[in-house]
């Protein structure tokens, strides 16, 4: 055998770099926080003992962390050439090696303070890249040795090599494209991120919570949904990043004049602020897809008025930076109620995942429909004219919300005390109201719970009711009643097409 050792830890060097490059890449794109690497430093420095960090810190000042990551990455280096060398011969071993180093990566990803699935993306890719790209240079390799060692002359060896050496260089090539990739994306994470981080916004006030709205009970959701717990859906697997200095919106279609707005254009107008409740037409009864925010923006009837929307429209085809599609009804952008153009949620300018820099919102519609995240473009057209992303897969061209009511103490399940039991949550039906809400218990009478306060119809309600439960099992549901007088309905209806329609129901155990 010719194949040097070597060769096989240079396949393993490779190997390892492109999984390296590719789970760093993939928590680029993915906006995962931190790229695996970085989660085991994190790790690391959890673990280790105060002295010793504080030593770190004293020895390589602010540079700890780089020192670290590039401790990480030299071992990383080191152990993948030794894993190469491992598979010349016992192939399962490197394989095993591989795996202990992702199973690092993943507890250490698993100990964040708040994983999610995604989170673990990057370790899966990386994972996947190593073994595939040292099964092909090792495919390589065993090729090579074969040919050296048939000593037939005619067996040509310089061919074989030539191969492993294309292949190897490509990886090599591979990953640092990878790299860069993973670079730019990040960058413009970056970039995004620090301009969102400096901008001040004239006319943007913290979150102005008006008295009475919550009966502060802990189970109950929050009268303000903090930004990071807001629920988030959306269709883009790589959230945009755009600086507002990129920003364009462009108004045009069935308008007098078309125009284009830059973000500073759109902030020096007059900044409308509200509360409004968001909710998503998937929510199931009883669901979570639904928050309370305090919005700044820029009303959008003055904007459209700016256009001038020409006679027979009726719709407003919006788009996002990342192609994403709504058809929203013309006559709520232009009447008395708060549809805007949001650049803040809860005073602090958007997230980047909730729309920064520029989201619209419309008290009253399903999300679906009307509240674009990273939206640059507006077309006022006719719904004759046009279809949309979720239109296009049978849900509603019309997205007005649905009255809903939810309890949220109790929950389903628990177990409580006999007698007085206090049951609480929230009802919201935007730009209509909430006049009453009701309990009942296990089918018996309608009991009127009492409402919080809120500041205009476009939030939810809090409620709450102390009821009476014996000994046993209970059914408890809820319904209300909107400001024109209608009762929620329990007929049962799935999201699909156009939002669930049904009452809240809970079971509970009443134990003395
Ligand atoms: N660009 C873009 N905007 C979007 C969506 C999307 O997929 N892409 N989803 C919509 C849906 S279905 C809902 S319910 C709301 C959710 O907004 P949030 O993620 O800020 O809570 O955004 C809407 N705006
Ligand atoms: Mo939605």
């Amino acid at each position: 055998m010719r194949t040097s050792r070597g060769w096989w830890a240079l396949s393993g060097l490779v190997a390892g770099a492109v999984g390296l490059a590719l789970s760093y890449a993939t928590a680029a794109l993915l906006h995962v926080r931190e790229s695996p690497v970085v989660a085991v430093a994190e790790g690391i420095t959890a673990l280790t003992p105060g002295p010793v960090v504080k030593w770190a810190i004293n020895t390589f000042d602010k540079d700890d962390k780089k020192v670290l990551v590039l401790g990480i990455v030299i071992f990383l280096l080191v152990a993948f050439a030794l894993l190469g060398r491992l598979a010349r011969r016992r192939w399962w071993l490197a394989v095993v090696g591989y795996v202990l180093l992702a199973a690092v990566a993943t507890v250490a990803v698993a100990t964040k303070p708040t994983p999610s699935p995604i989170d673990f993306v990057p370790v899966a890719v990386g994972l996947l890249a190593w073994v595939v790209a040292l099964a092909v240079l090792a495919e390589w390799l065993r090729r090579w040795e074969l040919v050296e060692e048939t000593e037939d002359p005619a067996a040509e060896p310089t061919h074989t090599r030539r191969h492993f050496f294309v292949a190897a260089g490509a990886t090599a090539a591979f990953a640092a494209t990878a790299g860069l990739l993973g670079r730019i994306a990040g960058n413009a994470r970056r970039r995004a991120e620090e301009s969102r981080r400096l901008l001040r916004i004239e006319g943007v006030t913290a979150p102005d919570v008006p008295d009475g709205v919550s009966f502060e009970l802990e189970q109950v959701a929050e009268w303000e949904t903090p930004s990071a717990d807001f629920y988030l859906i959306d269709t883009a697997f790589i959230k945009p990043t755009i600086a507002p200095a990129d920003w364009t919106l462009r108004i045009h279609g069935m308008v007098e004049k078309e125009i284009t707005l830059s973000y500073s254009d759109l902030v020096s107008r007059e900044i409308t602020q509200d509360w409004i409740t968001l909710n998503c037409v998937s929510n199931p009864v009883g669901g979570a897809l639904v928050g309370n925010a305090w919005w700044s923006g820029v009303r959008l009837a003055t904007i459209l008025e700016e256009a001038g929307p020409l006679p027979g429209a009726d719709a407003v085809l919006q788009t996002s930076e990342d192609g994403w599609t709504c058809g929203t009804p013309l006559a709520p952008l232009l009447d008395e109620r708060n549809a805007m153009l949001a650049v803040a949620m809860n005073g602090e300018p958007l997230p980047i995942e909730h729309g920064f820099p520029v989201r619209s919102i419309v008290p009253g519609l399903y999300g679906y429909v009307s509240a674009t995240k990273w939206v640059v473009d507006m077309e006022v057209t006719r719904f004759d004219d046009i279809t949309a992303y979720w239109t296009d897969k049978g849900w509603s061209e019309l997205g007005p919300v649905k009255i809903a009511s939810r309890i949220d103490l109790p929950k389903d399940g628990d177990d409580v005390p006999v007698g007085e039991l206090t049951v609480a949550g929230v009802a919201w039906l935007q730009h209509t109201g909430i006049e009453a809400v009701e309990v009942q218990v296990d089918g018996g009478r309608w009991q009127e719970a009492e409402l919080a306060t809120t500041p205009n119809v476009d939030t939810w309600v809090q409620w709450r009711a102390v009821v009476d439960v014996d000994e046993g099992e209970h059914q408890v549901r809820v319904r209300a009643t909107d400001r024109r007088g209608e009762v929620q309905t329990g007929a049962v209806a799935d999201v699909l097409p156009d939002g669930a329609t049904g009452w809240h129901t809970i079971d509970l155990t009443a134990k003395a």
